[in-house]
């Protein structure tokens, strides 16, 4: 089962607020550079109606909303990260495996509770929805599938507050119409190529040959795609919450290059990693700063160790290193936000690290 919270920034800025209901809601990340100046973050579904799209620069979307009372709000991530945080709780309580794998979405393993029956999923998916909804006031779309691939597809397949269940002899026939771009690791330029090659939808896609797909896209990714396409995907839901990297970050009290004032802020974050480690048994390679600048480019430093560690204190003192680095080479710049990530994560006492099949987008 794969569960996406519906316009997850901008859905959170509604529950805060009531007046924003029902009017176009825009939550944009502002550059600063000029007052409208940026890019949006994502947008409520009245927006969206109208055009409005993620990526999309804030002053087109001022222009596209000009006239329809609507809202423009700048990005909260320290409230959206609380509330990540108790949705992804609460699904968590639902699978026999879970893993996080963004701000706003996670997969379940939930085939034991199920007894592998899809017809018990339409209930149980109402019972997940129901709760996220009381006690949090969210809506999400879901998607059940036979694995991660087709749970996650399927989940996009209807939305806001959309279910798609796919069952296992349903497979093909829920791939096959869809245009190639649809599928999972698909992105624009890939499509153009595939388009040139004559490939148009899933269907296409999964009756070439795999010799011919690695010649062209390398072993890789040839063998992804001809996999996926045919609906196949092994993968387990791995139980953690993110398989490649664990971070916490937060807002400076006011932007600073002081780096006294910065080691508490350190020292919690690195604190809050490690229960995370902890909580899933994991130790990590690599230890990385990232910041915030006062103008909202983001710089990050890392260091990837000898051997894993585990160990807080090891943690700490890279940590106050790698940021006495970063504040020497950026010397104009205040500091406005301060995280920390580890990664390179292996289970205690099988160091091998871990593989994702799918990369985190959002
Ligand atoms: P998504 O789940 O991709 O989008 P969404 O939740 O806003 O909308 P949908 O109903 O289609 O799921 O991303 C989750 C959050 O990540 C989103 O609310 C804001 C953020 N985000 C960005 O900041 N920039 C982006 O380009 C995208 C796609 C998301
Ligand atoms: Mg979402
Ligand atoms: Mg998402």
């Amino acid at each position: 089962m794969h569960i996406d919270l519906d316009y997850f920034f901008a859905q959170v800025e509604e529950r805060e607020n009531s007046s924003l209901k029902d009017k176009p809601v825009v939550v944009c990340v502002y550059s600063g550079r000029t007052e409208h100046s940026g890019a949006v973050s994502t947008a409520n579904y009245i927006a969206r109606k109208f055009g409005v799209k993620s990526g999309m620069p804030i002053m087109l979307a001022e222009k596209i909303l000009s006239g329809k009372d609507a809202v423009f709000l700048a990005v909260n991530h320290e409230l959206y990260d609380k509330v990540s945080d108790k949705v992804m709780g609460i699904i968590n309580e639902f699978g026999d495996k879970f893993e996080q794998v963004s701000v706003d979405e996670a997969f379940i393993d939930v085939t034991k509770r199920l007894a592998g029956d899809f017809e018990k999923a339409e209930e149980f998916v109402a019972e997940v929805k129901k709760t996220i909804k009381s006690k949090e006031r969210l809506t999400c779309s879901v998607g059940v599938g036979p694995n991660k691939l087709i749970a996650k597809m399927a989940s996009s397949f209807k939305k806001p507050d959309g279910l798609t269940v796919v069952k296992p002899p349903d497979v093909k026939k829920f791939l096959n119409p869809m245009p190639v771009g649809k599928l999972y690791g698909i992105g624009e330029k890939t499509e153009e190529k595939m388009g040139k090659l004559g490939v148009k939808t899933i269907e296409d896609l999964a009756r070439i040959e795999v010799s011919k797909l690695i010649e062209i896209f390398g072993k890789k990714l040839g063998t992804y795609f001809h996999l996926a396409a045919n609906g196949i995907d092994n993968e387990p839901v791995q139980d953690r919450e993110s398989a490649e990297s664990l971070s916490r970050i937060a807002t400076l009290k006011e932007d600073t290059r002081n780096l006294e004032s910065m080691i508490p802020v350190l020292n919690r974050l690195s604190e809050e990693v490690k229960v995370r480690l902890d909580m899933q048994n994991l130790n990590c390679a690599s230890v990385g700063v990232i910041t915030v600048m006062e103008d909202l480019t983001l710089h990050s430093k890392s260091r990837t160790l000898d051997s894993p560690t585990e160990d807080i204190e090891t943690i700490k003192s890279i940590l106050i290193e790698l940021l006495e680095m970063l504040l020497k080479d950026k010397t104009d710049l205040n500091i406005r936000r301060l995280g920390v990530k580890v990664s390179k994560l292996s289970e205690k006492g099988k160091q091998k690290p871990i593989n994702e099949f799918f990369e985190v987008k959002s």
